[in-house]
């Protein structure tokens, strides 16, 4: 495997020599895939010991100091060429002209809303389908007839694995490429179990506590620090205009829920909701490049009464809209009973069923009850028609769930919805720690990836408290990162312990730079690091302040190590341990000793 570095440095750390030589540090870079066109981004590590660590990277072409990013004009459309190569979409002349009496209240009238936009991302070509001898344009249809796309090949290089893996995934439906044919601007990734287990992070807008540019900014910040995909949950006005901006500055697939957007167009009013405002909403955003989106078709009307005795009752914002409408009309939910038209429209544009577990448990003492494994088993049913259309799918999950029934929740989804790849909201495992809720849900979301859950959607520490800023956006993602790392070790991704073994590695022989710059969050390590050692010879110190220098442990080992020239035997062990410990016994047992020299 070759790779190509970008060619300035990445980091303040990197060559600043500007000759070109390999110095310690952390660069963007690149792996060649069988085409000019198709290079698939690493983060790579170089260490002060001379060897490379080469890391999945997320960040975009905001890191890769050769690409010259603007907010105002969009990322370069990576895909276009492939998307156009396969003959199956075609551009639009201009955007569609689209009636404006249809009656429906408009959140932002697509008419002068587009007209703008058009004057900040000109010349994005539109491109819905024609469909090539009427075949599905997904990357399902693809998989299935047995094509290996562009897209394919490029996780392939990104997952360290066979580009016919891939397809085979995809064809079964045990893995999601999100990718909709109008957001040429991603770098492809893939969502399976037998692959590295993904992270979202939600961002979006509440009334009026963020911008345009927040939102943007929050989208690349989360990127950056490692999220795979994010979901823009904006409500409010400019709604359209701030996904407008997301998405095309955006390196990783976007999530939406069409279904607060249809909210919005009615006044809030559930009950006023049709199917056809909802319709006309998915198709705004299929259009404007949404890769996959939320639909909560499970929240059937005969399921609204079993929530009725929980003891949070419906915590989803998406099922709380659709159980509402179902009780003021008495009819069953419209998503579920348009579900195959609705296939046919995400299979036009390809984007990627999320479908929605809107009778998700709120509290430890609704996890597992009726409710939710009935619109599970729905779920499974609306996975097998999604299919039948082509259309890519995973299934959402919960929510609050203690350990002990954990396992039961993926144990029956992979069952009921014949191993689509399952995307789970942490579980929180319990409910006393608001503040802490991304380490309540972490070590779910830990447990369960672990079993095989192949997306996580973080939860910040404001979870349940209030709208996440900059600080919960990179905290929230970092943990979800442990956790995604965690069970990737623990399910023996291939090539994932390597990460661990470099870092300990680094650790051990107390190369401190090499440990910041593999650490998930090189910046916070450092920083703790400086505030009680700040000094640069501290950089190359045979200890930290944590023991100090008498007694680092790893020093103590490596002394016995040197002393007894490394292959010891159990005996030889215990004799320096005894030395070791009447060295200490001599400074009258003291932990902490002053650092005097
Ligand atoms: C993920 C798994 N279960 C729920 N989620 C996410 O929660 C979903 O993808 C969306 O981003 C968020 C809010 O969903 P509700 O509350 O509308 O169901
Ligand atoms: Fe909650």
């Amino acid at each position: 495997m070759t790779i190509q570095d970008a060619r300035t440095p990445a980091s303040e750390q990197d060559d600043t020599s500007g000759d070109g030589a390999r110095t310690p540090g952390w660069h963007k870079g690149y792996v060649q895939g069988s085409r000019p066109d198709l290079r698939v981004p690493v983060r790579q590590v170089h260490l002060t010991n001379g060897k490379d660590v080469t890391l999945y990277d997320t960040s975009g072409p905001y890191t890769d100091p050769t690409v010259d990013t603007d907010v105002r004009r969009g990322l370069p459309p990576l895909r276009e060429n492939w998307i156009i190569a396969r003959g199956d979409t075609e551009e639009y002349a201009g955007r569609p002209a689209r009636p404006e009496d249809d009656g429906i209240k408009h959140t932002s009238p697509r008419g002068g809303g587009l007209k703008n936009l058009d004057a900040v991302f000109p010349g994005r070509p539109r491109l819905p389908r024609r469909g090539r001898d009427g075949q599905a344009v997904t990357q399902l249809a693809y998989a299935r007839r047995g094509e290996i796309t562009p897209e394919m090949e490029y996780v392939a290089i990104r997952e360290n694995v066979s580009p016919e893996v891939v397809r085979e995934e995809i064809a079964a439906g045990r893995a999601v490429l999100p990718a909709n044919v109008n957001h040429p601007e991603i770098e492809p990734m893939i969502i399976g179990k037998r692959f590295l287990v993904k992270v979202n992070a939600n961002i979006g807008n509440s009334a009026v506590t963020s911008s345009i540019e927040e939102e943007v900014e929050k989208m690349t910040w989360a990127t950056k620090w490692g999220a795979d995909t994010v979901m823009d949950l904006s409500t409010g006005r400019n709604i359209h205009t701030t996904r407008e901006w997301v998405l095309r500055n955006s390196p990783v697939p976007i999530g939406t829920v069409p279904l607060y957007q249809a909210l919005e167009k009615v006044d809030g009013r559930a009950e006023d909701l049709t199917w056809e405002i909802y319709k006309d909403t998915v198709i705004e955003q299929a259009e404007q490049g949404v890769d996959y989106m939320t639909v909560h078709a499970g929240v059937l009307l005969p399921y609204v009464p079993l929530t009725a005795r929980r003891k949070t009752g419906i915590v989803s914002r998406g099922g709380s809209i659709m159980a509402a409408w179902c009780l003021a009309h008495h009819k069953e939910n419209f998503l579920y009973t348009n579900f195959e038209e609705l296939c046919d429209i995400l299979a036009t544009y390809d984007v990627t069923y999320s479908l929605g577990d809107g009778l998700r448990p709120g509290s430890i003492a609704d996890a597992n009850d009726e409710a939710q494994f009935a619109e599970l088993r729905t779920l499974g049913e609306l996975n097998t028609i999604a299919k039948r259309h082509n259309v890519q799918t995973m299934i959402e999950g919960p929510g609050h769930v203690p350990m002990h029934k954990i396992k039961e929740n993926i144990d029956l989804q992979q069952e009921i919805c014949e191993e689509a790849p399952f995307y789970t909201l942490g579980p929180l495992t319990t409910d006393v720690a608001p503040a802490y809720d991304h380490i309540t849900s972490g070590i779910g979301a830990a447990m369960i990836a672990w079993w095989g859950t192949a997306m996580l959607c973080y939860v910040t520490p404001k979870e349940h408290l209030g709208l996440p800023n900059r600080d919960d956006v990179k905290t929230g993602v970092i943990t979800y990162k442990i956790a995604a790392h965690a069970a990737d070790l623990a399910k023996g991704h291939p090539g994932a312990q390597e990460w661990d073994d470099a870092l300990s590695d680094a650790r051990f022989e107390f190369r401190w730079e090499d440990q910041f710059n593999l650490a998930l969050d090189p910046d916070t390590a450092r920083e703790f690091h400086d505030e009680t050692l700040p000094a640069e010879p501290a950089k190359t110190a045979h200890f930290c302040s944590m023991c100090g220098p008498k007694f680092c442990s790893m020093k103590i080992s490596q002394d016995i190590r040197r002393e007894h020239g490394g292959d010891l035997k159990a005996d030889e062990i215990e004799a320096g341990m005894a030395a070791k410990s009447a060295e200490f016994a001599a400074t009258g047992n003291r932990v902490y000793l002053p650092l005097a020299d």
